[in-house]
């Protein structure tokens, strides 16, 4: 049996997983719930230029989109000026604006997208 514990033992009775602050004099408890990350819209500009064929294809292949909603999809950003192509947390969403962006430029298509806070 133990009778010794250290302050963050995760096996200390009553203690460990929340773990109370003792040094401070203050009590603080950690909180126990994960903080779900913040999420950021990846967003798509219409442009006059870029073939709507190759957005839906990017639709398809960079944002998972099935065939219809991403000609659909491409329609709405073509008619209303921009629109959302994907919801992610911060790094994947840049990572995708990234390909977005290589894969027009490897084409000669100024086709823009950008990240903003969900
Ligand atoms: N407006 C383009 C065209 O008529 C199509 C287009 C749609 C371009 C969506 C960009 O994000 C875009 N060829």
């Amino acid at each position: 049996m133990r009778t010794q514990w250290k302050a963050q033992d995760p096996e200390r009775p009553g203690g460990g997983g929340a773990d109370v602050e003792r040094r401070s004099g203050v009590a603080t408890r950690t909180r126990e719930k994960t903080e779900r990350p913040p999420r950021f819209k990846v967003v798509l500009f219409n442009d006059d230029y870029t073939p709507m064929e190759f957005v839906v294809e990017l639709l398809e292949n960079v944002f998972s989109k099935p065939p219809a909603e991403a000609t659909q999809l491409m329609l709405q950003i073509h008619n209303k000026g921009a629109g959302v192509a994907g919801v992610y947390v911060l790094e994947v969403a840049e990572t995708k604006v990234s390909t977005v962006h290589r894969m027009a430029e490897e084409r000669g298509y100024p086709l823009r997208a950008g990240v903003e806070p969900e």
